[in-house]
């Protein structure tokens, strides 16, 4: 009897992490773009226009998918700093949810020249991506 029971649930595991799998790779494709990743979630992000210019706005446009376990996230926050430098923009960026798990961030801008990070943030998750901008 004890020996049937480890074998249901070992069976409804397996089921899980079939269908944990097949969601991941059907139901959640990233678009083409640059790449960053945390523990809980993949992204990738273009620039628009791209590339973009010192001293213009522009737009980011970025798609989220959770990876196995995490929840489809609300709401994804993008901003840009220069670590080197310690600060960041002088706008906050417009945030929208598209759906499905895309975004889209307005009136970003870059002040100067030299290596900046865009950084998304789901909940507690901090996805960065570095760049160098001329
Ligand atoms: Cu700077």
């Amino acid at each position: 009897m004890e020996k049937r029971r480890d074998a249901v649930r070992r069976h409804a595991l397996a089921l899980i992490a079939a269908s944990a799998a097949c969601g991941a790779a059907g139901a959640c494709e990233l678009p083409a773009g640059a790449r960053a990743e945390s523990a809980a979630y993949a992204l990738t992000y273009r620039t628009n226009p791209e590339p973009l210019k010192i001293g213009e706005h522009f737009a980011l446009e970025y798609a989220v998918c959770p990876r196995a376990g995490a929840a489809v996230p609300a709401v994804v926050s993008a901003d840009a700093w220069m670590p080197d430098h310690r600060h960041g923009m002088n706008y906050t960026p417009a945030i929208r949810a598209l759906g499905n798990g895309r975004f889209r961030a307005d009136g970003l801008l870059l002040h100067m020249p030299g290596r900046w990070e865009f950084v998304f943030r789901i909940g507690g998750e901090r996805l960065a991506h570095s760049v160098r901008v001329e």
